[in-house]
């Protein structure tokens, strides 16, 4: 082709393009101009394409030309699709209307995690015996930690390999019991008093199966005049009875802790096989549920209360233990990893 015949075409290309733009009625329209002009196989694309075919004085004319050409459709290309986008945008936005009284598409609701609903069992079973429930700070310090509740300098517990310092003050640390709360609350109120005091507590382990750094207690007291032996079993069988909703021998086992003299360790006999041996159980025929105790007149002094007048006993449980239990769960560490598969389940 000539130079002559080659800008004819250019500019009948030209027209031609414009024309059909201005006739284009939707994006679909614009859309097959632009791949027949600009597109791989277009028509301005083909010319372009042959440039590198003319001689070198024809191609500066003819490629200006051209690029002029391509630049002229694609700004027309632009403002039509925009003029035509914005036009289908109003028209659908004209009989396109939302029904705000259509009903939503819902959300899928959670539930309360296993933790939660052995704690919350527990706490309306004690409340039902009369127990108010008392929190305290998880951060606390020695004094409430080790020393109000009897536990000398020199107690294992102390060390560093098993209880949690901060670097908040030289006797700041993680809680690893709830007892703490329950000094806090006999420095403040007088006897006669039953509370029970849930909460996370931790402690520096190697995590397995059974161990985790973090765990959930219940700790129970009651200070009262005359209190005995036989009310904390009287109050623990009960507690056993309805968390289990039915009866089950218990036996308490001599034990010791810093805080209550005597101390022991509650068992009650398996409720999966009514204390014939089974896999929960480990064939024993029994399970250890809570340790117990009548609170060390040492404990009382300590707080300010006359251990002439008053007397008390204290319990502790875990929730974790107990969680697994009832619902047959063989490692603790499911507890604390949010898995839905796991979750779900309870
Ligand atoms: C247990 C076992 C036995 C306990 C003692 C006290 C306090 F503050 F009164 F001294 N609170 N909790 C206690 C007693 C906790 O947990 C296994």
């Amino acid at each position: 082709m000539s130079v002559c015949e080659l800008k004819e075409k250019l500019k009948a290309l030209e027209k031609e393009a414009l024309d059909a733009l201005a006739l284009a009625d939707s994006s679909e329209a614009v859309e097959q101009i632009r791949l027949s002009y600009l597109g791989a196989k277009g028509a301005l694309t083909a010319i372009l394409r042959g440039l590198s075919q003319l001689s070198k004085e024809q191609r500066p004319e003819i490629g200006q030309l051209a690029n002029a050409v391509k630049e002229l459709i694609t700004l027309e290309l632009n403002k039509t699709k925009e003029t035509i986008l914005y036009k289908e945008l109003e028209k659908r936005l004209g009989h396109e209307k939302i029904d705000v009284t259509l009903p939503g598409t819902g959300h899928k609701l959670g539930h309360i995690h296993p933790l939660t609903q052995i704690t919350d069992l527990v706490i309306h079973i004690c409340y039902g015996m009369g127990f108010e429930v008392a929190e305290g700070p998880e951060i606390e310090t020695e004094y409430y930690n080790f020393d109000a509740l009897n536990t000398p300098a020199d107690h294992p517990a102390r060390d560093e390999q098993d209880t949690f310092y901060t670097n908040l003050g030289p006797t700041s640390l993680l809680r690893s019991q709830t007892s703490t709360v329950q000094i806090r609350v006999m420095e403040k109120r007088k006897p006669p008093l039953r509370i029970i005091s849930p909460g996370r507590v931790y402690r520096n382990e190697e995590i397995n199966a059974r161990k985790y750094p973090l765990f959930h207690q219940v700790e129970g007291l009651l200070i009262d005049r005359h209190v005995t032996f036989g009310q904390l079993k009287g109050t623990l069988n009960e507690f056993i009875r309805r968390l289990f909703g039915k009866p089950l021998k218990t036996r308490f086992r001599p034990d010791f802790f810093p805080f209550t003299e005597p101390s022991a360790e509650l068992d009650a006999q398996c409720p999966f096989c009514m204390g014939s041996g089974c896999r929960t159980c480990g064939q024993r025929g029994w399970l250890e549920l809570l340790g117990c105790g009548m609170v060390d007149p040492f404990v009382l002094a300590g707080v300010g209360i006359d251990s002439d007048e008053w007397s008390g006993f204290a319990f502790g449980v875990g929730i974790e233990r107990l969680a697994m239990l009832k619902f047959g769960i063989n490692d603790i560490r499911y507890f604390f990893m949010s898995d839905l598969r796991f979750l779900e389940q309870f």
